[in-house]
């Protein structure tokens, strides 16, 4: 299993996020992935490569130019409107919801903070744009490294990409990696390809950008959206639109759910991945799932994640592993590692 690291990840480091009306530290922190690299590099699971430059065309595949200028120029005009604002993070406080207008583009940058995105849980900082980009080569280099013939490879990066969409950051996620992995192989020729979301988090950016799309297959299994984040997204009810009816499956648990219960939804999942005709598949892989994660509320423990690699290896297809959520950054290492091991051991 070659792995693809994002070295520049560190850049984005946010302070502090929105949480029942208190700022806390932020849970997303650049450990999360110094952890996975250390533990990769202890059970020697292979090559770790940096990504290749791929330049904004594999991100304006996924994302619209008025979001990624947004983003891009985010930072120099939040220390433009005061050069105190250099030593905090710049997060939204006033959304367009229902009524309001979203096609105007405000001067006011506030205002634009929050027309590109949907919760105040997501700092935006000084190095955002530089760790997000590297992170979006590394998903498409990943994807070129399986279009060209590898069976599989990771994709290592933060901050995770699953809740973006394609014009809005939140749930930490600035540009959907997994999405933009998914296109680079559709754009290298792969006629169908899936995406499973195994984070524990429903990833509504993923499924919103390929709702109406039949050439890429959608499957996720995660927490019940009435009581779980995202909220309003991931509900069994939502199976595609148009030409993408029925290329979309959800799969929520209720809080609390254990391993056996959550590997039957990933068996099923798997199998109507396999119905889809995909020829590759990209993972979403949250190990937020894990019984120790402190913003999560699924039961799984370290060994299962042994059974979770094997599982996506026995499906057969060519695979795109892409870094997303996980907390508990001490144990994070070792669960990540055990997918990909498992995954590698049965592949
Ligand atoms: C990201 B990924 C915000 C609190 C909710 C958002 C969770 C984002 C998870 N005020 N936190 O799916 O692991
Ligand atoms: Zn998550």
């Amino acid at each position: 299993m070659i792995t693809v690291y994002n070295h520049h990840h560190a850049l984005h480091q946010g302070k502090l996020e929105m949480f029942r009306g208190q700022l806390v530290p932020c849970f997303e922190v650049p450990a999360r992935a110094d952890d996975v690299l250390q533990e990769l590099q202890r059970r020697q699971l292979g090559e770790v490569l940096a990504p290749q430059d791929c330049g904004l065309a594999p991100l304006e595949r996924i994302h619209s130019p008025r979001y990624l200028d947004f983003l891009a120029g985010a930072w120099a005009e939040w220390v433009a409107l005061d050069p105190a604002n250099a030593e905090r993070d710049a997060l939204p406080s006033v959304w367009p919801v229902r009524s309001f207008r979203s096609d105007v583009l405000p001067a006011n940058f506030s205002a634009r903070m929050g027309l590109f995105s949907m919760d105040a849980g997501t700092p935006l900082t000084s190095g955002t744009w530089a760790a997000a980009y590297a992170g979006a080569c590394c998903a498409v280099t990943a994807a070129q490294m399986v279009s060209g013939g590898a069976r599989s490879a990771f994709s290592l990066s933060r901050p995770p990409g699953h809740h973006a969409g394609a014009d809005f950051f939140g749930g930490y996620c600035f540009l959907n990696n997994a999405a933009i992995a998914a296109q680079a192989l559709r754009d290298a020729g792969m006629a169908k390809v899936a995406v499973l979301d195994i984070d524990y988090h429903h990833g509504n950016g993923t499924q919103a950008i390929f709702y109406d799309r039949a050439d890429v297959f959608f499957a996720s299994v995660h927490g019940d959206p009435h009581t779980e984040y995202p909220f309003y997204l991931g509900y069994a009810d939502e199976t595609g639109q148009g030409a993408g009816l029925g290329a979309n499956l959800n799969l929520p648990l209720p809080r609390g759910t254990g391993f056996a219960r959550w590997r039957e939804a990933l068996a099923l999942a798997l199998q109507r991945i396999a119905l889809s005709g995909a020829q590759a598949l990209v993972v979403s892989l949250g190990l937020d799932t894990f019984e120790g994660d402190p913003i999560s509320g699924f039961q799984l423990r370290s060994e299962d994640y042994f059974r979770v690699g094997e599982d996506l290896a026995a499906t057969g297809l060519p695979t795109v592993f892409v870094f997303e959520g996980g907390y508990a950054v001490n144990a994070l290492g070792t669960n990540t590692v055990n997918v990909l091991e498992g995954y590698a051991q049965r592949a």
